[in-house]
């Protein structure tokens, strides 16, 4: 039996769409490059989160891979919204369609990945043996890292308990038992509505409301999928002009709201209400940068929770104070009206929180509560906590922990100064969860794919971000945050949601501007980077 090879071109982390997408495209252009997965399978975010009615709140026709016109149009997407089981099931197709697992180590954890300055190679070790490479790029995901408070009395607790970023692969029934959820994000809204289907009583313990907008699901129409495939690449690439990288052209997007008509404002709220999805905030230019702009907007949805839930007491409580869109928009089917079952509970938590678990159940605003089981849809350490879980060693053994003691430092979201050849896909700094996530990784992957065909064209062998760059581009990226309402709440854009953790707003505001900046880089032969 010959010896497992263990050196590589590239060793990728993750076998998300961004890990499968790069594993693909190195090999396509011969280089040796190889995954390593902690997952029993492929899929990533959507391996790990299995809660019920998890789903995707970008529409399928547009959540999916365009790098390959027979993928895109072979695939069946059933409904507007896709659902987890969904998703695994096309990130399955796709690994089996382009015999991706053979180049992948399941059930494997990265544990370090060290620079070795006299080799120039990266030494990656798991809990399953070493690799090397020249190359290494962390697909790790942006939100992949589950955020689990450390409350009082956390193992006293004597029932089930479950995180909806790690939920058990064959489900949970949780008839006939006492469930409390904990967080009101948009794991908690898809999930809550399923959840109180099947409880004999859902307590949810709110700290902070969240703005939801209907998904109005459903089967897709039929001719709109023929309509898009009709022309699916002009399709995307008319996506790639969008702020987003998604959604609609609507009337009024470029006008100020205050130069629009009230009755048409009311209008064209009412539409976007109706479509459904996170459409429903892009309506007029100003609403993510002006507060009274937003009011308008935030108001609309504050009406339509106070028309929905029938107890004004709830009804109020469900109601954010924030501004629209400053923590990302919840795209829901039934969450509001959940709150008008009798075997569904809100409990306000935004004063002293949920001060302890105990055998029994947990205590919250001074109540124990008795559960059967607890679910924490708490969220994550959003975007760096996956890649400090590792132990990442640069150029004189500095640690990237340290290096980001003060918040995350990259240049374009792409690669971190002082880590040669170490690449992130989706890192701080890119447009990543600001827009549709996967173009966003393709075109990441496709950066980093050229980076490196040029390096061999170039006979150099390094790549490594230039630490003046780096600051710009830091400080543009912030600098953007500063000018819209974004930074005014506690998200996890700006690391808010972490106890301790260094509040800086991490993810760029601008996607087709963003492709532009990669692009003139590239033309100016690499601006920012330093090849060696
Ligand atoms: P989110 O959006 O971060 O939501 C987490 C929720 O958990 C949120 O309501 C938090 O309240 C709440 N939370 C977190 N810690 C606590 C403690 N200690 N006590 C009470 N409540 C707490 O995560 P999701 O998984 O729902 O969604 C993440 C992203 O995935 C989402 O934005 C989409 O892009 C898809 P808080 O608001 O911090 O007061």
């Amino acid at each position: 039996m010959s010896e497992k090879t263990t050196d590589f071109d590239m060793i990728i982390v993750g076998a998300g769409f961004a890990g499968l997408y790069m594993l693909h495209k190195m090999r396509g252009l011969g280089y040796k490059a190889h995954v390593v997965e902690k997952g029993t399978d492929v899929g990533g975010t959507w391996y790990w989160n299995r809660y019920p009615g998890a789903r995707c709140d970008i529409e399928s026709l547009d959540y999916s891979y365009q790098f390959d016109e027979d993928l895109q149009q072979e695939w069946e997407w059933s409904e507007r919204y896709a659902t987890q089981p969904e998703i695994l099931k096309y990130l399955r197709h796709v690994a089996d369609r382009f015999d991706l697992r053979k180049d992948i180590d399941f059930e494997t954890t990265v544990k370090a990945a060290h620079f070795d300055e006299g080799s120039g190679k990266w030494n990656i070790k798991t809990d399953k043996g070493d690799f090397t490479a020249r190359y290494c790029v962390m697909a790790t995901g942006c939100l992949s890292s589950p955020n689990i408070p450390d409350f009082k009395g956390q193992d006293s607790f004597k029932g089930d308990v479950y995180h909806t970023g790690y939920w058990p692969h064959e489900g949970v029934d949780f008839t006939g038992k006492r469930v409390g959820i904990i967080g009101t994000g948009s794991s908690a809204i898809q999930s809550i509505p399923l959840i109180a289907e099947q409880a004999a009583h859902l307590y949810v313990f709110q700290r902070t409301p969240n703005f939801s907008v209907p998904a109005h699901n459903g089967q897709i129409d039929a001719a709109r999928i023929a309509n898009v495939k009709s022309h699916y690449k002009e399709y995307r690439a008319q996506n790639k002009t969008r702020l987003a990288g998604f959604g609609e052209d609507g009337k009024y997007q470029e006008m100020s709201i205050f130069d629009v008509p009230a009755e048409e404002v009311q209008a064209e709220l009412d539409r976007r209400w109706a479509v459904g999805g996170l459409q429903f905030g892009g309506g007029f230019a100003d609403t993510l940068f002006d507060k009274k702009a937003n009011d308008i907007a935030a108001e609309y949805v504050r009406g339509k929770i106070r028309e929905t839930v029938k107890d004004p007491k709830t009804a109020e409580l469900l109601c954010p104070d924030s501004v629209l869109g400053c923590k990302r928009m919840c795209v829901d089917t039934n969450y509001y009206d959940t709150y008008n079952r009798d075997n569904v509970t809100l409990v306000d938590v935004s004063g002293s929180g949920v001060q302890e678990l105990t055998e029994k159940g947990l205590i919250a605003a001074g109540d124990e509560y008795e559960l059967d089981a607890v679910v924490f849809a708490t969220g994550f350490d959003a975007m760096t906590g996956s890649l400090n879980r590792i132990d990442i060693q640069g150029i004189g053994g500095a640690k990237l922990k340290d290096k980001w003691s003060e918040g995350p430092k990259a240049y374009l979201g792409l690669m971190i100064a002082g880590f040669p050849n170490l690449f992130t896909v989706t890192g701080p700094g890119s447009p990543s969860v600001l827009t549709n996530m996967v173009p966003t990784i393709e075109q990441h992957v496709e950066f980093i794919a050229d980076a490196i065909e040029h390096l061999k064209k170039a006979q150099k062998t390094t790549i490594d971000a230039d630490p003046e760059a780096q600051d710009a581009w830091v400080a543009q990226v912030r600098g953007i945050a500063d000018m819209t309402l974004l930074p005014t709440c506690n998200s996890w854009y700006q690391g808010a949601n972490i106890p301790g953790k260094p509040r800086v707003f991490m993810p760029y505001l601008g996607f087709p501007s963003y492709i532009e900046k990669c692009e003139e880089v590239v033309a100016k032969d690499y601006e920012g980077f330093k090849v060696g």
